[in-house]
This record gives C-alpha cells, structure tokens and sequence, in this order.
C-alpha cells in the first residue's frame, strides 16, 4: 500500500512538474526496490537546498528486474537521471555509450564523501568492469554483496546447502525458491556444472563469466527443467518473505536479502541461515550512474554524494540488510557486534581489519570473496538468455502439475459419461425438478 501512494505521489510531482513546462526542480531517481530508507529522501532535498540554495523535489521510482530497468533506458529512452544497475549492466551501458562521466569536481572538497569513503576493494571491482573504459569515472557504487542459499536450518543440513545441486535436491521439491534474475542464476548452475574442469584448472571462474556459448546454455537449461520440478516460486522480490513464513526451506538469493530475511525471521522463531556454495558464485555490486537523457545532472551528483555519507549509508543498510559501499570507519563500527566470532575484512576496510567482530553473511570472509566472480556483459548474446529464461519460466508446470491435470481430465470425462448416462435414465437435477440458479 504504501508502495502503491508512493508511486501514486511521484506521477503527481511528474504531472504538475510538466503541467509547470519543466523539470527542472525534480530529480527522477530509480533504483532497486526495498533499497533505501526512504525517508533519506527528503533530508536529501533539505540538505541540497542548504548546500546549493537550490530547491528539489525527488521523484522516486523502483525497479525489480535489472533487464526491466535497462529497457527502459536502452529502448524507451526514460529521462531518469539517476539509475543504480548492477556491474555487468553498468559494462553494458558504457559500451553502449549509455552513461555520462560523473563530474565529482563538482562537489566541494569538504562534503565529497564519494573520495573519503570508497572501499579500494570495490574500486577495484568497478575497474575490472570494462577492460577498455574506466567504470569508476561513470559509476560510484552503492550497496554490494554475494550469491548464495538461504536456507532453513531445521530442515535443511549446512551440508546439503553447501552445495548449488541443493536448487534440484528432490527432498526440499516444492518449498525451493529461486531469484528472478536470469544471470544471477545461470552464473552458479554454470560454475556448478564445471566443477571438474574448474578443479583440473582448465577453466577460471573469470572464463565463465563470459561463457555464453551454446553448448553452456543448454546444459544450463537442461539443468534449471530439472530445479524446476520442485520450484515453489521465481521470485523478483517475494522469496525472503516466503522464507520468513516457512513456506520457502532453501532460497537462490542475494545477501544482503538473507540478512533482512534471517533478521525477519528468528523473531517468528523461523530459523535461517545464509551459506556461498563450496563450488563458488558470483560476487556483485550494484552502482549509482547518471544515463545520458538526463535532465538534472548536478543534483544527480549531489545525491550520489549523499548516499555515500557515512550516517546515511548506515541508515540505508539497516533497513536493507544490504552492505553499503562505504569504508568509514563509523560504518564498520556500526556493525560490530561483540557476540559474533572476529572476522577478517581488511580487504574491505582496510589493514586495521583483520579481526572484527562483524557478521560474515553481510561482510564475506576473504576466503569467500577468492571463490567468486563478478558477471560480465554478453552484450547482443544476453537475448539468447532472456529467451531461455522465458522458455523455464514461461512453461511453469511441473510434471506434479500435469499428473494432476491429467487426473483432473480423466474424471471430466468419467463425470460426462456418467452425467449423460443419468440424463438417459432421467436422474439428473433438471430431470428430478430443482433448478439451477
Ligand atoms: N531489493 C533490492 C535488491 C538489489 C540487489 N541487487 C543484486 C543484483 C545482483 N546482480
């Protein structure tokens, strides 16, 4: 519901916003949904007018499909000016010329919390997005995280989810959700499906994150027509509420939703946990670009500015569950918490943290982070996916299903045999003088 006022209050802004001839006190911003504390938005508009004496108002749209949000730029040509896709659409849409260079002169030294607060882990991830283009100069990232199951600890072994075959396990058919995000789930299956040569070293994580080839996608399809006999749902945002509720015992997800999940839950007395497959995933990160139809880039600057300030990003990952991008040191210690086991993050925030007391779902151990990848764009080969994805999904029976409509069927029929054989011998209800309403 208040999503539905939310949206019903954006196209109003946008409708006087245009009845008024322009936009240029508006700042359309869409991102993930259940991303942001939304009430960051109108302190947003405050704080600009302080820095800038410049009155905006935020227009605040989300999306919970990247391809969905991407279409919408690459096709519809949507005059957003802030989008926040995941790296390898962000390697897309710069090689589509899609994105303007972030001016970050633009912010005064004294607030550019965008400098003081990177993670060089994460600059490191955006400048492996596109081996020709420095995504750093186009993007500044936002929240990040890993891959994994989520997974009910009273019915489902650590064992049995340490591994990405627990998607087909025919124990838990009928209570597996997976992620709506067709690369997100064709990367695992792949790295599953290539444990040997991945073992023999004839093959890197790296080279699979590039693997579109015909022969990968099939076996990749052929391995999701076997996880979808026992799939309970595919799921673009509702799979951490369905685990919450125990209808769901093992999950496809990201992170950061396990954190909001496992949260969610213990206090239902639902317990979960969140693990990365032995096998290896993905890692990834999402990341605040300004797409080159929009209208109010200065402000777009400013936002992204203030995203990154620490009291913020911290407000933001509390309501998430997701981790922000942000390396100060007020973010990590506001995540300490003096009953979980010390944990190395120095690759995060740097040398100082080798041994915190951090959870490990939210930041990954370093041994976790060296067995995974990140995603890479395919650019025109990504179709061959969507139409894969369609062909799963799209067919949505189970073979449960069709055994069911197979006896639903057959007793039609007997039901007509029947019904016309008492209609002969004048039994039916008509012939016995009720009438139907
Ligand atoms: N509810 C918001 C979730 C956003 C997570 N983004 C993950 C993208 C992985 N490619």
């Amino acid at each position: 519901m208040k999503k539905v006022l939310f949206a019903a209050a954006a196209a109003l802004v946008l409708m006087l916003a245009s009845c008024d001839g322009g936009r240029d006190g508006i700042l359309k911003v869409y991102n993930w949904s259940d991303y942001i504390d939304e009430s960051v938005l109108p302190e947003f508009e405050q704080w600009y007018e302080e820095q800038t004496g410049e009155a905006i108002k935020v227009v605040y749209q989300t999306f919970d499909v990247n391809e969905v949000m991407l279409s919408k730029i690459e096709k519809g040509h949507e005059d957003y000016d802030l989008i926040c896709p995941s790296d390898y659409i962000i390697e897309r849409m710069l090689n589509s010329g899609l994105l303007l260079p972030l001016d970050f002169d633009a912010l005064p030294e004294e607030i550019n919390y965008i400098a003081h607060n990177r993670s060089p882990y994460l600059t490191g991830i955006f400048h492996d997005i596109n081996p020709n283009i420095e995504a750093n100069d186009y993007a500044v990232p936002y929240m990040w995280g890993t891959t994994g199951i989520l997974y009910n600890t009273d019915e489902v072994t650590a064992e049995e989810a340490g591994t990405w075959d627990v998607i087909r396990n025919p124990k838990f058919a009928g209570r597996i959700l997976i992620k709506d995000a067709p690369r997100d789930v064709y990367g695992p299956v792949l790295i599953y499906l290539r444990q040997k040569e991945l073992q023999e070293g004839t093959v890197t994580l790296q080279d699979l994150m590039y693997d579109c080839s015909d022969e990968s996608m099939a076996e990749v399809e052929a391995y999701l027509r076997e996880v979808k006999e026992g799939v309970l749902g595919w799921e673009a945002d509702f799979g951490k509420e369905q685990m919450t509720k125990g209808r769901g015992v093992v999950s496809l997800n990201w992170s950061g939703d396990a954190v909001w999940a496992i949260e969610e839950a213990a206090e239902v007395g639902v317990n979960l946990d969140y693990i990365v497959p032995e096998e290896g995933s993905t890692v990834w990160c999402d990341g605040w670009v300004i797409p080159k139809y929009a209208h109010n880039i200065r402000a777009a600057t400013y936002f992204i500015d203030f995203m990154c300030r620490p009291d913020i990003a911290i407000r933001n990952m509390e309501e998430t569950g997701y981790i922000a991008a942000n390396a100060a040191p007020e973010v990590l210690e506001s995540q300490i918490n003096e009953d979980l086991e010390p944990i190395d993050v120095s690759y995060f925030f740097g040398p100082e943290a080798t041994s915190v007391r951090v959870d490990p779902v939210l930041y990954p151990d370093k041994a976790v982070i060296d067995r995974c990848a990140l995603e890479h764009d395919w650019g025109e080969d990504t179709a061959k996916l969507l139409t894969m994805w369609s062909r799963i999904k799209g067919d949505n029976a189970s073979s449960m299903t069709y055994i069911v409509i197979g006896i639903a069927l057959v007793a039609a029929g007997i039901a007509v045999v029947l019904g016309s054989r008492r209609h002969k011998h004048g039994k039916g209800r008509k012939a016995s003088g009720k009438k139907r309403k």
